[in-house]
């Protein structure tokens, strides 16, 4: 019935504690007010803004995309493939309603997105999909690479979309491209992986309390 059909999340996720939510924030901010301002991301503006003489603001370039998140499975209301198998998994319904703490290892920004990556413990992988990486077509990387917070995206650009950039570094990194590293910020270091693609892996990662549960939108 009507019910059942509705009876699925559209996701399942961590949601991070409201006070943390801000320091993330603050944190993605500094680092975007930093990154345009430096001569690298300035010789490399083009992959931004398709002009080589262009500037580009990109606090106001990312578009914020509600409360802050990391999913781990997209159900679409019970539509996606496997969600209701990934529902009913002992895990999920036994960890449902729990707090964790995520660990966020690094900052990426590419013209599409601006993510936090998020290093999952063995426990927290217990409710990691085992075709996450699959789906997007990275079957080679471990478990858990796909695993992020999207904090912004560009206009006309979803969400899904972060994922995936982050996949997309990490298997540059997989087939040898150590990228180019820029400098060593007070947050991390900088790393690029050409066509705008920018990793800032932190020094100290962020520790976030976050729930594990679910949206309905
Ligand atoms: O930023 P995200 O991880 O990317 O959080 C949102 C959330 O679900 C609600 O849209 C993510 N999302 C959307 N579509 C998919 C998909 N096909 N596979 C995995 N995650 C998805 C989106």
């Amino acid at each position: 019935g009507q019910l059942e059909e509705v009876s699925l999340p559209l996701y399942f996720g961590w949601f991070l504690l409201s006070s943390i939510q801000d320091k993330v924030r603050c944190t993605a901010m500094d680092f975007l007010k930093t990154l345009d301002t430096l001569e690298a991301f300035k010789k490399h503006l083009i992959d931004f803004t398709g002009k080589a003489e262009k500037e580009v603001d990109l606090e106001e370039y990312f578009e914020a995309k509600g409360t802050l998140h990391c999913t781990t499975k997209f159900c679409d209301y019970g539509k996606a493939e496997g969600a209701k198998e990934y529902a009913e998994k002992p895990a999920v319904k036994d960890l449902y309603g729990s707090a964790f703490e995520l660990s966020l290892s690094a900052l990426f920004v590419t013209p599409r997105t601006v993510g936090a990556r998020v290093s999952l413990t063995e426990e927290q992988l217990l409710l990691w999909p085992a075709d996450a990486e699959k789906e997007a077509g990275s079957a080679s990387l471990p478990l858990g690479s796909r695993a992020h917070v999207t904090l912004g995206c560009a206009e006309g650009v979803e969400p899904v979309q972060t994922g995936l950039d982050l996949l997309e570094i990490l298997a540059l990194q997989q087939e040898g491209h150590q990228g180019e590293l820029i400098e060593e910020m007070e947050l991390g270091s900088l790393t690029y992986y050409g066509e705008g693609r920018w990793l800032l892996t932190l020094r100290e990662p962020i520790c976030s309390s976050a729930c594990f549960s679910s949206f309905y939108g």
